[in-house]
């Protein structure tokens, strides 16, 4: 898979790198004062639409119009340490890093601004290491970091572990053992990477 040697990892962008929940919240109650909305803590399920739409219907576009709109997934801030733990795990040795994103189906800006959010936070160099696609199985990889509870796509049985990356959406998940969660960039994400290392 990797070269020889070497651990693959797949960084998941939103809610791994950039704080979409955040965003999403923040811009959701500026557009729509007065509106009902969800606080993170209660946020449940990895679609913010869907537990939208269960207040009320026509909430769900609502929300979708916010994630939709020019600059907001430039204007995404990092989550704390991500910035440094790319450059770090970037120069590990054995260690190809690479992210890896879906964008929305609305893509007109999606596409766009996720690779100058990648320039403008981690520089030119890690423009070539972006990896957009709806279908995440199909990427050969050690490790996917990702906050998506269930990633599915036409590869039953992807070649990498998903380590689920906390997110307010998932965190009361009860993880079924084996699977492994990295609570945040302050968690031992070298220790995991180290666990998929053959001896040379
Ligand atoms: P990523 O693969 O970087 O996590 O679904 C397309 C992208 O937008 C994907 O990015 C996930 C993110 N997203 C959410 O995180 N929550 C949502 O509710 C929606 C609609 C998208
Ligand atoms: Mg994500």
């Amino acid at each position: 898979m990797s070269g020889s040697g070497s651990v693959r990892v797949l960084v998941d962008m939103d809610g791994v790198l950039a704080d979409f929940e955040g965003a999403l919240l923040r811009k959701y109650r500026e557009r729509y004062p007065g509106e009902p909305f969800i606080e993170l803590s209660e946020r449940r399920g990895f679609l913010a639409r869907d537990q939208y739409r269960q207040i009320s219907p026509e909430l769900g576009p609502k929300l979708s119009s916010v994630y939709e709109s020019p600059g907001f997934f430039l204007d995404l801030k990092p989550i704390p340490g991500a910035i440094e733990a790319m450059k770090e795990m970037s120069n590990l040795k054995n260690t190809e890093m690479f992210l890896c994103t879906s964008p929305i189906l609305q893509y007109e800006h999606c596409v766009q601004e996720k690779f100058l959010w990648v320039e403008k936070h981690l520089g030119a160099e890690f423009v070539q290491r972006l990896i957009l696609t709806r279908d995440k199985t199909i990427v050969h990889a050690d490790l996917l970091i990702d906050d998506k509870d269930s990633i599915k796509g036409v590869q039953a049985s992807p070649s990498w572990e998903h380590i689920l990356f906390t997110c307010c959406h998932n965190q009361h998940l009860q993880l079924q053992p084996p699977q492994r969660r990295l609570q945040s960039w302050a968690d031992d994400w070298r220790a995991i990477l180290d666990s998929k290392r053959r001896p040379n």
